[in-house]
């Protein structure tokens, strides 16, 4: 199966790249064409990204005393960014899904009671070995770059954020999955007393979420640490989710404490709540209505705008093939 598709590093990325980190890329293509740069080479681009001073807004809720504050901000992959401005920190962080501290939008302040250390994650199902890792050797040991990517509400709202984290491969190589697995099941902590949502008891707690094999393993999929250049808010799920960005926001799990490997398909929250609205797969498409909603467009959070949804969010170079032999599947929602 052979798929044309543009590489991220063909994108016109001059709309939102000042002017000396653009003209640093050419020194990456260089270093690339030179063979210096491998798959995780992000940590080679030139110290330069990182060092940009950015005006991005306020980080409502900013992580204070995080063990891992010293990380950021980490050098941006400009092979990830996007034709549209990133959203002022202040929206991004202040208007939010977490239906674990309330069913609303403005739940940042009531997820300040997050307790974000200790915290293990944990590996299990179908791996060489069953491990439970502190977070902070964890992340220490990923190579943490930043990207800027779109993300997509399946409730038709959607900014731009600078993510820092990893590519969720680097996490699978590190777990050792069997080659037998076929699904990564994810899951967020189980903590009635310290997130008060988790007390409704018509929802099925904990939020679980999954991707198949090689959903995790494409390029895209990325595992979230921090943002805007500090580490991730409690309210933008701290101190691990994932970002899959070609699908719907819900996909996008916060607070990650357990990642199974397995052959049985997980039953994701929103589909076990609502299945004939919510499905496993999501991917963004703006032809394919919600039930109740349209999805051809979708209101930008800072600046109220309505823009035109694109096919995977703007990502169909990046995914398409995953789906080419799996035109039977409600793919869009
Ligand atoms: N654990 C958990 N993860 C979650 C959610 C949630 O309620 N709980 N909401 C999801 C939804 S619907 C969206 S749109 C995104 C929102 O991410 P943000 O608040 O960083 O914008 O988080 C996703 N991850
Ligand atoms: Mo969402």
């Amino acid at each position: 199966m052979l798929i044309k598709r543009k590489r991220g590093w063909e994108l016109p990325e001059s709309a939102v790249t000042p002017e000396h980190i653009y003209l640093n890329r050419r020194n990456l293509m260089k270093a690339a064409g030179g063979g210096l740069l491998t798959a995780a080479g992000a940590g080679l681009i030139a110290p330069g990204f990182a060092a940009a001073q950015q005006d991005w807004g306020t980080v409502r809720g900013a992580s204070e005393g995080d063990p891992t504050a010293d990380l950021y901000p980490v050098t941006r992959n400009p092979a990830y960014t996007v034709d549209r401005p990133v959203t002022d920190a202040e929206f991004a962080t202040t208007y939010n899904n977490f239906y674990e501290f309330g069913s609303h939008k403005e739940i940042w302040r009531a997820a300040q009671d997050l307790e974000i250390r200790p915290w293990t994650v944990r590996f299990d199902g179908m791996v060489e070995e069953e491990r439970e890792i502190d977070i902070d050797q964890l992340i220490r040991a990923m190579p943490l770059e930043e990207r800027i990517y779109r993300l997509r509400c399946v409730e038709a709202w959607s900014m731009v954020v600078p993510w820092s984290g990893f590519q969720m491969s680097h996490l699978i190589d590190y777990a050792r999955p069997l080659s037998s697995a076929r699904y990564v099941r994810m899951e967020t902590f189980l903590d009635p007393d310290m997130a008060s949502g988790q007390q409704q008891a018509w929802y099925p707690w904990p939020y679980v979420e999954g991707l198949t094999m090689d959903e995790a393993m494409n390029e895209l999929a990325f595992m979230v640490t921090g943002m805007y250049g500090q580490p991730v808010t409690r309210q933008n799920g701290a101190p691990l989710r994932i970002h899959a960005p070609w699908k719907y926001g819900f996909k996008s799990l916060k607070s990650i404490v357990r990642i199974t490997f397995t052959d049985e398909r997980p039953l994701t929250f929103w589909e076990e709540v609502a299945s004939n609205e919510y499905g496993f797969w999501a991917n963004v498409n703006p032809e394919v209505p919600h039930r109740r909603w349209s999805q051809a467009r979708e209101r930008d959070i800072a600046t109220d705008e309505m823009i035109p949804t694109q096919l995977y969010n703007g990502y169909a170079e990046f995914v398409e093939g995953l789906y080419e032999n799996r035109q039977d599947e409600a793919l869009f929602m």
